[in-house]
């Protein structure tokens, strides 16, 4: 086996970045070799990606990377382009947070909630793909439309001319049967969908071609959904772990090999999307940093540092249910999370640090629910939560996760998705071997974290 030098183009919410791996056997390292914006685009009145724009951050990244084995492309879920018959885009992808599903919900809720999750194992978010389908339906560009690709399997089209839908992305759309991992046709027809639109499905590490713009480097398909990634990047060792895959959202849950559908799962809204090697990600979202984020851009002239510091000091007193779908659009969040306070009758927070402190701890209070609720449900054993992602460098969230928890948090690495994306790259090119136990042993000996423990 070789060392091979891949590239991660991760989308995310905010922003995207390409990221250059080394990987063979013992050695695993990243570096960021370009980093563009991801600015939503609203125009008469719905919210855009601008996946051009995106695309071309794909190319100057990769061009930046130096000489590549591989290419892979990872995003945030369920939002998609359609394709003509030309195989032409009809339309920049709207974004899920969008209000267009607002009108899709009555709809939905026709085809049974129940039947709907014992089919698709996914819980109720009102942006899934079959929510935006529906909302679709009142215009024109699903009459012309031949095929739906989900945003990175959009890029990949675009840089090989192959269609396909990779797996673990193809789970959060609420199209999928989850009992046997292939599109729910019978579901498609109830909406009024032509089946015919979904491409192929195709498994985490398949070659989707060679990059002709690119000097022909392979394109590999990885855990194309960016939580599938972050997962394959945790470095836990054995099975009794909980992540929370932490940054725009929290995805807080366990790894399983089989998906938990009864009801009580249903009630408690816990989703089984699909992972690498034939996992499950039984989780929960939770609204994550969103929520400070939003409110450090309504504050245009704080700094996060310094509002991070002083909400240490400060003490727990407001704790809100992060949750509310109120929370879900863009807009003047420090409002709406006093409004919520108001309306929990906890005390309100009048400084910026306090409205921080108050988001931290409701964080904390909801990672600790969920993964509760996933032990319940799951019968898995938790001994440590894994905290990954951008979330992983916010120390006061992770000892409140600790804190509330009663459990150490291993917090790292920042980098997991990209780690995730080379890691599934680097095996289907043979640099290294094993499953997904093999994998994290290789995060957990090369990338660095921090142990929080619960202070009682
Ligand atoms: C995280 C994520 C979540 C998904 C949300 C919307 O970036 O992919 O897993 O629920 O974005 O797509």
């Amino acid at each position: 086996m070789t060392t091979v030098r891949v590239a991660a183009a991760d989308l995310g919410a905010a922003s995207g970045r390409v990221i250059a791996g080394t990987v063979g056997p013992g050695t695993l390292s990243v570096e960021e070799c370009h980093r563009f914006p991801n600015r939503p685009v609203r125009t008469a009145g719905t919210l855009h990606w601008d996946v051009l724009a995106l695309y071309q951050g794909v190319l100057d990244g990769v061009a930046r990377a130096g000489t590549l084995d591989g290419i892979g492309v990872d995003s945030w879920a369920v939002d998609y382009g359609l394709l003509d018959a030309d195989g032409a885009l009809l339309g920049n992808p709207v974004h899920y947070r969008d209000s267009r599903t607002d009108r899709a919900a009555d709809t939905v809720a026709e085809l049974g909630a129940a039947e709907l999750y014992a089919t698709t194992g996914l819980q109720f978010l009102p942006f899934n793909t079959i929510h935006q389908l529906v909302a679709e339906r009142a215009g024109a560009r699903l009459g012309v439309a031949r095929r739906l690709l989900l945003v990175p399997d959009l890029i990949g089209y675009w840089l090989t001319g192959s269609v396909g839908a990779e797996l673990t992305n193809a789970s959060t759309t609420q199209l999928l049967d989850v009992r046997t991992r292939t599109w729910a046709t019978p579901l498609l027809d109830r909406i009024g969908v032509d089946p015919s639109l979904l491409p192929p499905l195709r498994e985490p590490g398949t070659v989707l071609g060679a990059a002709a713009e690119l000097g022909d480097v392979p394109v590999i398909a990885v855990g194309s959904h960016d939580t599938a990634s972050a997962v394959v990047g945790v470095p836990a060792a054995g099975e009794n772990f909980a992540y929370v895959s932490c940054g725009t959202w929290s995805l807080v849950g366990v790894e399983l090999t089989e998906p938990v559908l009864t009801e009580q799962s249903r009630h408690a809204n816990f989703t089984n999307e699909l992972g690498v090697d034939g996992t499950v990600r039984y989780l929960r979202n939770v609204m994550g940093l969103w929520l400070l984020e939003e409110c450090l851009r309504t504050w245009p002239s704080a700094s996060r540092e310094d509002l991070l510091a002083e909400a240490a000091t400060l003490p727990a007193r407001s704790v809100i249910d992060p949750d509310d779908p109120v929370f879900l659009p863009p807009g003047d969040m420090p409002a709406r999370i006093t409004d919520a306070c108001r309306r929990a009758e906890v005390p309100v927070p009048s400084t910026r640090a306090e409205v921080v402190r108050c988001v931290l701890d409701s964080l904390a209070h909801a990672h600790h629910r969920a993964i509760a609720d996933a032990a319940r449900l799951s019968g898995r054993r938790v001994e440590v939560v894994h905290v990954v992602g951008g979330g992983a460098r916010n120390a006061l969230l992770c000892q409140l996760t600790a804190d509330a928890c009663g459990l150490p948090v291993v917090a790292g690495p920042v980098e997991a998705t990209a780690l995730g994306n080379v890691l599934v790259q680097a095996r289907a090119l043979g640099a290294v071997a094993g499953g997904l136990a093999d994998l994290r042993a290789l995060v957990r000996a090369t990338q660095p974290t921090v142990r929080y423990e619960p202070r009682v």
